[in-house]
């Protein structure tokens, strides 16, 4: 049996260029997101490109027990998980704080900090239990630094940062593996969920330079997940060329 890859938000963007990555360097894949269809689409290039098996898994990450139930009841031979990503998430809106809107800033905490929370509390102690497993969240520039109207998204990355650190030493006796990946701009959906599905804003933000690909996060992904086992990359800052800090573009 192949290593087993678990991946959260694989229906888009770096979830799912990270799932075609790993699948292509031999991994099994779980490939978890709410869009059925992105999944099953995704499932059947899995395994007519890569050869590999590939289960997916309509989930919510917002809903713990939903979270708890369906990764319990993984069918046994898909129990052995060797790496888990997590990577949903999302920002939502770009109000200051005063005018921002309270369901966005909940979409944002359950998504991002809540919903990592509870996929890695149902995913840990099974590796803990094989005594063997690494772990990669996908943080942000956002975890980094603070910028105008990212107040509670920031927040959250910044606590993905934390969670990491902590992670990292709670799970140090057990073998088990924690790195964080901070990217800078990455063209994806990202921009148009932000935007809540204003194209012409979600666009704009990639004018004049070229971000980052959500092909270059999951390389990343690759070197982090294919060190030798006495290594661990601790936290990787990628940022495009052209992007110096969280609001330093050169754009032309
Ligand atoms: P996309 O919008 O392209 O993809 C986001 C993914 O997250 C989708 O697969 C979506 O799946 C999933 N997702 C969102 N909400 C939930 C949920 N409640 N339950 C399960 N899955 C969910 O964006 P990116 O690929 O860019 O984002 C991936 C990660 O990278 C995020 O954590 C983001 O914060 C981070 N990031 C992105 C950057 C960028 O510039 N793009 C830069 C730095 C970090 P579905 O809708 O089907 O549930
Ligand atoms: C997403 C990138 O620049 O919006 O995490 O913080 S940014």
């Amino acid at each position: 049996m192949n290593k087993i890859a678990f991946i959260t938000g694989a229906t888009a963007g770096i979830g799912e260029a990270c799932a075609k990555k790993l699948a292509k360097i031999g991994f099994d894949l779980i490939i978890s997101g709410r869009r059925k269809e992105n999944l099953e689409k995704l499932k059947q290039e899995l395994i007519a490109n890569y050869h590999v098996k590939v289960l997916a898994i309509e989930l919510d990450v917002r809903i713990q027990k939903e979270v708890e139930s369906k990764i319990n009841s993984l069918p046994e031979e898909w129990t052995k998980i060797d790496l888990l990503l997590n990577n949903a998430g999302l920002a939502v809106g770009v109000s200051p704080v005063q005018e921002g809107m309270i369901d966005d800033w909940e979409r944002m905490i359950d998504t991002n900090l809540k919903g990592l929370l509870y996929v890695t509390r149902t995913i840990s102690p099974l590796m803990i239990a094989r005594k063997t497993g690494q772990i990669i969240n996908i943080s942000s520039i956002a975890g980094k630094e603070v910028y105008p109207g990212g107040n509670v998204y920031c927040a959250t990355k910044h606590a993905v940062d934390a969670i990491t650190k902590g992670m990292r030493i709670d799970l140090l006796p057990h073998n088990i593996k924690v790195s964080s990946i901070a990217p800078g701009m990455v063209e994806t959906e990202f921009s148009l969920v932000r935007f809540k599905g204003d194209a012409e804003k979600a666009e704009q933000v990639y004018n004049g330079f070229t971000p980052l690909y959500a092909e270059d996060i999951a390389e990343t992904v690759e070197f982090i997940a294919t060190r030798p086992a006495h290594v661990n990359i601790n936290d990787i800052l990628i940022m495009p060329a052209n992007q110096a800090s969280a609001r330093d573009v050169n754009r032309v």
